[in-house]
């Protein structure tokens, strides 16, 4: 274990300790942690060849105790919740956001809502609700009319909303990037990440600003973001009724922090762009197969989208990127066994089956 200049046990403590002087912690809000933060930066070996990008990072967000980005925001949000005494916290979701809300409620003792589209979230991500004991809603609709039911829900009960329009989620989501700079010594060149409601690029654009200000890192990234293609609201900029993509994470049509995304694109000189179904399972796969990174669908579109940037004929020779992977690949294991047609041999339980097919090694 390494001390840091605060005195905190580095990778200990969660990021309400880690980074508490930039989190809106006093005397009175309870540190609470699952283990948050603190998630890998692995160099690619194989995928920075292929697109002459020597220096290309990967931030393992699916590290995290629930298996995605969304635990850095939360623990802060429902900090924040039982420093004012709520009983309990309520979220629309894709289905990320209603597993952290559900294991930082249960680990608080609290009652969490989750408000979900009925059918349209992982597996996965419906199991830690259930296990994690929160009351499940299903609702027979998008996620965008999920969030409007939720928000107006708050005015009318003593319930607090943990969806990412809860400022305080914002805040704890930023500590990504003071991790960034601090693995990587300085800011990237280019960040990529996927882009559902916003309220990760936006946050991620506040913490690279703020570390910027405070003389922790030397410069600012250009913000990439990517939505998939049939739940493109802002690159088409209009709303969509009904989004369609493979990746459930970010089906998305009227993101609640679409003004806030459109800045940190802006500012930062950045691109919000789309990234076809086809691109992200093919991102999916090459990560899985040539980094032996397992993300989640909604996560590869990160990694789609620097594919298509490469493709088009950038020189990325010089430009440090970090491709932000939100969330953990076992959320979604349908999709791994339908779509990517698996190679499973069915052999007999005998020594002499299963040898006929390792005998192929000879010729390797
Ligand atoms: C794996 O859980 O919106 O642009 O309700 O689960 O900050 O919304 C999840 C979003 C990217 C998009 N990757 O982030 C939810 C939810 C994964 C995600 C996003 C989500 P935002």
């Amino acid at each position: 274990m390494n001390e840091n200049d605060s005195g905190a046990w580095i990778g200990m403590d969660g990021v309400l300790t880690q980074y508490r002087e930039y989190l809106p912690v006093s005397q009175s809000t309870p540190i609470i942690s699952l283990g948050e933060g603190n998630t890998p930066l692995v160099r690619s070996r194989n995928l920075s060849e292929r697109l002459g990008c020597p220096e290309l990072f990967f931030k393992l967000e699916g590290c995290n105790p629930t298996g995605s980005f969304k635990d850095r925001g939360m623990v802060v949000a429902v900090a924040k919740a039982l420093e004012l005494g709520t009983e309990a916290i309520i979220c629309a979701s894709t289905g990320n956001t209603s597993a952290s809300a559900a294991a930082y409620g249960a680990y608080s003792g609290i009652k969490t809502y989750v408000v979900v589209p009925d059918g349209e979230i992982s597996k996965g991500k419906l199991a830690q609700a259930i296990a994690y004991g929160a009351e499940i809603i299903a609702v027979s609709g998008s996620f965008d009319q999920a969030l409007d039911i939720v928000r107006r829900l708050e005015e009318e009960l003593p319930v607090v909303v943990v969806n990412s329009v809860n400022p305080y989620r914002i805040q704890g989501q930023k500590t990504a990037a003071f991790e960034i700079v601090d693995q990587l010594g300085n800011a990237p060149t280019e960040l990529y990440l996927p882009v559902g409601n916003a309220g990760n690029i936006t946050a991620y654009w506040a913490g690279f600003q703020e570390y910027y200000e405070n003389r922790r890192s030397g410069g600012l990234p250009r913000m990439m973001g990517f939505q998939a293609e049939g739940a493109a609201p802002i690159v088409d900029n209009v709303p969509i009724e009904v989004p369609r993509t493979v990746a459930s994470a970010i089906r998305i049509g009227n993101p609640a922090s679409w003004r806030q995304a459109i800045a940190a694109r802006d500012h930062s000189n950045g691109v919000i762009d789309k990234v076809t179904d086809e691109e992200i399972l093919e991102a999916y796969s090459l990560l899985a197969r040539t980094e032996g990174i397992f993300c989640e669908p909604a996560s590869a579109a990160s990694v789609a989208g620097l594919l298509k940037q490469a493709s088009s004929g950038r020189d990325l020779s010089e430009t440090a990127v970090v491709c932000v992977l939100t969330g953990n690949g076992l959320k979604d294991t349908e999709l791994a066994v339908d779509v990517v047609s698996p190679k499973i041999r069915e052999v007999s339980a005998n020594y002499r089956d299963v040898a006929r097919v390792v005998d192929h090694v000879r010729d390797l």
